[in-house]
């Protein structure tokens, strides 16, 4: 079983994972792991905290040269805005220096009275989106096994607040190209100018936005996944993952949310063409009770706009209890196009640890025999 945890606070020393249960014998590329570090750091809408960090990756167990030995591997990626905030971080907080003005719509509320240690502090630091950091480490590494197992995922910006990109097929190369470059990871060039304008708008005037994420997996057999118990359905899984990503709030398979369509028209007809069973359609989003079908694995996500903003909302003093405006911690204005690269890779190791479920291998070869065998003879059943 593939599994992992992470730690780390987000102006801690480091963020760090251990993944246990990756088979061995597979060749990693360290620089491809750091370039999707560099990618999640990526686009408009930061804010200064990216200027300060350089993710790269370190590996302390699990590697032998670059490849993987089966033992459970740990990475780590360190925070250079550690240095910045070391006291802070390390040392018991005085009690004028507690914070005790929840923001609106961050776990601030919610950490002050779960955990009770008197400082939103420490639920600001293990909430943040700089989680995604570590994830993207695994999910990268993922995705490298993915790919040499003839699996790819893409992503991009469907919307920014209610502003559209055109639909497009992510696996047409110059196209995927054309996103991968912009800096709102959309493809139609007006719409993105109206992106850009849209988050300037925004941080003029204090604000954050949301928006939508859609991704789009190629090169997942028919049958991973499973309806013989209620989780093990590969829909559930995903949802599950892509709902823990921070801001997510929502996710829609295929056109599932398109309440225009009836069974006629919602249900993905099968047809036999160039002696292969496919669908004319794919409005299910490659996924039928819980399985995947075999056409790509396809989904929106929803990301809520960042719940610090600088524009004044009201809330509450904690000790006091007396009413009072939000205080302004430094913060992003949309975390929709670095949420597409992290959700890329919260997919990959999801997918990853299903295929797994279905071929259990110890070892990368195995893995593969195993894949290519049961692909070849699958639809011979
Ligand atoms: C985040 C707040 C910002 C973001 C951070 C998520 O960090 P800071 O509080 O240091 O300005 O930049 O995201 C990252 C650090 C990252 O690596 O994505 C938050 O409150 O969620």
């Amino acid at each position: 079983m593939l599994k992992f945890l992470d730690a780390g606070e987000s102006h801690g020393k480091a963020l760090i994972a251990i993944l246990d249960g990756m088979p061995s014998n597979f060749n990693i590329n360290i620089d491809t792991i750091n370039k999707e570090l560099k990618r999640r750091q990526m686009g408009y809408g930061r804010g200064k905290r990216m200027e300060i960090e350089k993710d790269t990756v370190e590996f302390l167990s699990g590697l032998r040269g670059t490849k993987t030995t089966g033992n459970p591997i740990t990475m780590i990626i360190k925070n250079k805005d550690y240095e910045n905030w070391k006291n802070i971080i390390t040392e018991e907080p005085k009690s004028s220096e507690k914070i005790v003005v929840p923001r609106p719509g961050h776990g601030d509320l919610v950490g002050y009275f779960k955990y009770g240690t008197g400082d939103i502090r420490d639920s600001i630091e293990r909430t943040s989106a700089r989680e995604t950091a570590i994830r993207t480490a695994i999910g990268a590494l993922c995705k490298q096994v993915l790919k040499n197992i003839g699996i790819e995922i893409r992503s991009k910006v469907h919307s920014m607040g209610n502003l559209f990109d055109q639909d497009v097929n992510l696996f047409d190369n110059e196209v995927y190209n054309k996103i991968d470059n912009s800096v709102v990871r959309c493809y139609n060039e007006k719409v993105e100018k109206s992106f850009i304008k849209k988050i300037d708008i925004c941080k003029e005037q204090g604000e954050t936005i949301g928006g939508c994420v859609f991704i789009s997996i190629k090169g997942v057999p028919i049958g991973i996944g499973s309806y013989s118990q209620w989780n093990r359905k590969l829909d559930g899984i995903l949802s599950y993952a892509v709902m823990s990503v921070q801001g997510v709030k929502a996710i829609e398979f295929g056109n599932s949310m398109d309440l225009s369509l009836r069974g006629t028209t919602f249900n993905d007809e099968i047809i036999y063409e160039d002696k292969k069973i496919k669908r004319s359609t794919n409005n299910c989003g490659g996924i039928e009770a819980g399985v995947s079908n075999g056409e790509n694995i396809e989904f929106k996500a929803y990301v809520k706009p960042i719940p610090s903003v600088k524009k004044n909302m009201k809330t509450i003093n904690l000790k006091t209890r007396g009413e009072v405006l939000t205080r302004y911690e430094r913060s992003d204005v949309s975390a929709v196009v670095p949420a597409s690269i992290v959700l890329e890779n919260v997919v990959a190791f999801e997918i990853l640890k299903e295929i797994l479920n279905k071929f259990p291998s110890d070892e990368f070869y195995e893995l593969k025999r195993n894949i290519n065998y049961y692909r070849d003879t699958v639809y011979k059943r």
